[in-house]
């Protein structure tokens, strides 16, 4: 059985992750492989619940360390569930954020140390990385406001602009140190042209 690939879709809020997923699971579904969509905070009934708990903003004030294990809680869940066995079937895995989520905004935005996310990336993932990551990136200001027009904002969208421009650098910095695994789309083009981009870095993994 050949292993399916991994494919992370990630950036800032509203850049368009959620909306490019299902394009690109129905392009892939269309050369006739098998592939699901699932999401990081959650993806599994026990991490969704962990997602709620991460997202929720009425709850008592969240720790930067309990929201960094409370992630890597969630992911665990996530691999050992959903990720780990469909790879293995044959069947890709499309991923809205996953653990490049977590350096831009546990590392960018509250400043957590980088080795400490390093340790649990190594402890709880083992060798698992993505194949494929596609950072889809927008000047700060451009996702806020796509996303304050589509719903209320949660506990991460609440914080300050600051904040998001510190995940938007740290996201860029993890480009720049995985130039060969994450690819950058410009997300603030139409999204005709965005999704002409997905499917020129798509094409190359169906071969
Ligand atoms: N988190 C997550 C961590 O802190 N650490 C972690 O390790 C992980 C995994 C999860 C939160 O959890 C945090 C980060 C997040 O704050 P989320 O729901 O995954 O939250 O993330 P959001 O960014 O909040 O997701 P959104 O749904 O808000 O944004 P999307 O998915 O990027 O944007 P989408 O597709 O919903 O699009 C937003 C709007 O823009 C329009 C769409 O139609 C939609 O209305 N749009 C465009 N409009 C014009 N031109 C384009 N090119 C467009 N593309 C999309």
């Amino acid at each position: 059985m050949i292993r399916g690939k991994f494919i992370t879709l990630e950036g800032g809020e509203g850049v368009g992750k959620t909306t490019n997923l299902h394009f690109i699971s129905s392009y892939i579904q269309e050369h006739g492989i098998p592939v699901i969509v699932t999401r990081e905070p959650g993806g599994t009934p026990l991490a969704e619940k962990i997602r709620k708990l991460l997202l929720d903003n009425d709850s008592e004030a969240v720790s930067e360390t309990t929201e960094l294990l409370l992630v890597f809680a969630a992911r665990a869940q996530h691999i050992q569930h959903v990720i780990e066995p469909a790879l293995a079937q044959g069947t890709w895995v499309i991923c809205d954020r996953f653990t490049d989520a977590t350096y831009a905004y546990q590392g960018g935005g509250r400043n957590m140390r980088i080795s400490t996310i390093e340790s649990l990336e190594n402890w709880v993932q083992g060798t698992l990385r993505p194949d494929l990551t596609i950072l889809l990136d927008a000047p700060v200001e451009i996702g806020l406001e796509r996303a304050r027009q589509r719903s209320a904002l949660d506990r991460f969208e609440s914080e300050k602009t600051n904040f998001f421009e510190q995940v938007r650098r740290a996201y860029l910095l993890q480009l720049e140190l995985n130039p060969q695994r994450i690819k950058l789309i410009k997300a603030n083009q139409p999204l005709i042209d965005v999704q002409k981009a997905l499917i020129d870095l798509i094409q190359p993994l169906l071969k």
